[in-house]
């Protein structure tokens, strides 16, 4: 196969990535190696940025998104016993939106498909080549048969434990990390949110955040230990942390749990994001902790950069955008890591933490809480710092 660009995982990065290209008339071809439905039914984050809500409705993939999604004007923090309540519209003008990341998948997999954008599901041994040429390939298996796409670029976006990042060779990339000493348990649950925005909740027997998929259908996290098993954590279990942790703040009704899992909370830059004609975007080269949710927001920012940057060198011949590609992503990806590690030191119980560190997170919040102008930092952060490129 020949394609102009070739694109491996079909998460929100690679498969915004092909309707950006193919909106600009640049044809795109994505590899994934799991199935259709897998993807599709992937739980995972639930908060967009206003211009990453506004991009998907300009882009034509808006329509169940304006009808179905949450509009949020801010969130709760909860602590000591009170609810707090951050106004982002007030202090930014901004809001926030609620909608599944496996929604947006949907929604994205439905148009490229209408489109004739070829993506194929359930591929194997996924290898790139030739990167420091002008035409790099990509080599893969697909029921059982081996496959080829020779490309102009590949765009990495495979995430975390993806091959392209792994496909450079190490000395040549520098990456910045830090692990926490915790995670999150994970619940989606038949029940109603306890309230009508989300509520991050700093509590003594650790961190608690209580969002949503719709008035019937809530999102629910508890902070665990490092290396916790999900097997550990009945669904009584996990209920009574969820009642604790909200500290009275609201009353929380209680449901069927459709699904139970825990992610490890890491820190991941890797710089730059670049080698010859294979691009990182999205989790594969970089990765937050949930705490601000900015995961999603920066995978879809990177693969905006990209696409303009293959553009500007298909329709003018241009390359320095693909040169400042990295550099370019970089600078929003490290205030996003900043603003990311910042909300979870400040929410989370640190296994190691002492009296002191307590009550000065406790001080912070009030802070955050009381002061406009500490409110409008986590108000701009949250709701989407501009986009000045
Ligand atoms: P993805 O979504 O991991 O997609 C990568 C795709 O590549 C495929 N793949 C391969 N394909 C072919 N060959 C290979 N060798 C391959 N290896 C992997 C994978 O199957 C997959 O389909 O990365 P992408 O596109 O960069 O998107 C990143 C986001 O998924 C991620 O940043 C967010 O989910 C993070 N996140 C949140 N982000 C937000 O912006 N707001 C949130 O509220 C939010 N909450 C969250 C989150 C992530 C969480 N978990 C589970 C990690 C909450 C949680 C609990
Ligand atoms: C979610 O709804 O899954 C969610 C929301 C906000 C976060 C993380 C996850 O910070």
């Amino acid at each position: 196969m020949r394609a102009q660009v070739g694109i491996i995982g079909a998460g929100p990065a690679g498969l915004m990535l092909a309707l950006l290209l193919r909106r600009r008339g640049i044809d795109a071809v994505i590899v994934e190696n799991r199935s259709r439905s897998y993807v599709e039914q992937r739980v995972r984050a639930g908060l967009l940025e206003q211009w990453v809500s506004d991009l998907l409705v300009e882009t034509g993939v808006g329509a169940r998104l304006t009808r179905e999604a949450m509009f949020h004007d801010g969130i709760h923090l909860a602590f000591g016993g009170k609810s707090h309540h951050v106004d982002f519209r007030k202090l930014t003008g901004k809001g926030v939106t609620v909608y599944g990341q496996q929604e947006v998948v949907k929604d994205l997999i439905a148009r490229l498909t209408d489109d004739g954008v070829p993506i194929l599901f359930e591929v194997e041994d996924v290898a790139v080549h030739d990167l420091d040429g002008d035409m790099p390939r990509i080599s893969f298996r697909k029921n059982g048969e081996p496959g080829e796409i020779a490309c102009d670029f590949i765009g990495g976006c495979d995430g975390f434990h993806g091959v392209c990042r792994p496909s450079i060779p190490a000395g040549l990339l520098t990456t910045y990390e830090r692990e926490y000493p915790f995670g999150w348990l994970g619940i989606l649950t038949e029940s109603p949110p306890p309230a009508d925005e989300l509520i991050y909740a700093y509590h003594e027997r650790g961190f608690a955040l209580y969002s949503m998929r719709s008035a019937t259908v809530s999102r629910l996290y508890v902070q665990v230990d490092h290396g916790e098993e999900v097997e550990r954590w009945s669904d009584a279990r996990v209920w009574e942390e969820l009642h604790l942790r909200l500290g009275g703040v609201r009353s929380l009704a209680e449901g069927r749990v459709l699904q139970k899992s825990i992610t490890p909370m890491r820190s991941f830059v890797t710089e730059p994001m670049r080698h010859g004609r294979l691009f990182l975007a999205g989790d594969s080269a970089h990765i937050v902790p949930p705490t601000g949710a900015k995961g999603l927001n920066l995978a879809v920012a990177d693969v905006v950069v990209l696409a303009r940057a293959i553009t500007a060198f298909y329709t003018a011949g241009r390359s320095d955008l693909l040169d400042a590609y990295s550099a370019t992503c970089l600078d929003r990806i490290w205030k996003g890591q900043r603003f990311s590690w910042w909300m979870t030191q400040m929410l989370h119980r640190f296994p190691d933490g002492s009296a002191f560190d307590r009550r000065r997170q406790l001080a912070e919040l009030a802070y955050v809480t009381s002061s406009t102008a500490a409110a409008t930092t986590l108000a701009e952060n949250y709701a989407g710092l501009p986009m000045t490129w």
